[in-house]
């Protein structure tokens, strides 16, 4: 029997969420940016040290009005990443934010993997890799990687990182 295993993706909008999610399961990647309105659903069989997990990945948009209707979405997660843009100092300091809603709204701590998405855009860097490592320790984040969802940089390490907390 397989494990299966819920995964939610959550940050500010145009962090990369959509674009980290579609990675993760392995669709066709668009650089147009289509907002999520609600939710995008999608599911990658994983093989942990030769065990089977099903991973089942929440990615959450990430405007602000949907955010009453989330507590719902929460439910049976098993672990979060939580994602900002190292190209927009704003989305690194919402993350509080969303940490507080995990503590809100998921009864107990689960694991969460910070990422620092768009490492690709050195050039347009706002936030400092030690930024991120500072703020991993101030929430005890299971782990901290920057990321490009774009070029699939550190996205199997994230979800490997996960996982291992998680099974
Ligand atoms: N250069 C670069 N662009 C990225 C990366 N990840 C996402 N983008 C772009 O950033 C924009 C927003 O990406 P999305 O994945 O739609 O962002 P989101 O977090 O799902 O946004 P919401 O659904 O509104 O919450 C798109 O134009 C993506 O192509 C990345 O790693 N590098
Ligand atoms: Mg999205």
């Amino acid at each position: 029997m397989v494990t299966e295993k819920k995964i939610l993706l959550l940050g500010s909008n145009a962090v990369g969420k959509t674009t980290t999610f579609k990675s993760i399961i392995g669709e066709l990647l668009d650089v147009s940016y289509r907002p999520t309105l609600s939710v995008n659903i999608g599911y990658k069989l994983y093989d942990y040290n030769g065990k089977q997990v099903g991973l089942r990945i929440w990615d959450l948009g990430g405007q602000l009005l949907h955010r009453a209707v989330w507590k719902n979405y929460y439910n049976n997660t098993a672990g979060c990443l939580l994602l900002y843009d190292i190209t927009r100092k704003k989305s690194y300091n919402d993350i509080i934010g969303w940490r507080r809603d995990m503590r809100q709204f998921i009864r107990g701590t689960i694991p969460f993997v910070l990422v620092g998405n768009k490492c690709d855009l050195e050039s347009n860097r706002e936030v400092k890799y030690d930024e991120g490592k500072i703020l991993q320790k101030k929430l005890r984040a299971v782990a901290f990687f920057e990321t490009s969802a774009l070029l699939n940089i550190n996205i199997k390490e994230v979800i490997e990182k996960l996982v291992n907390k998680i099974l």
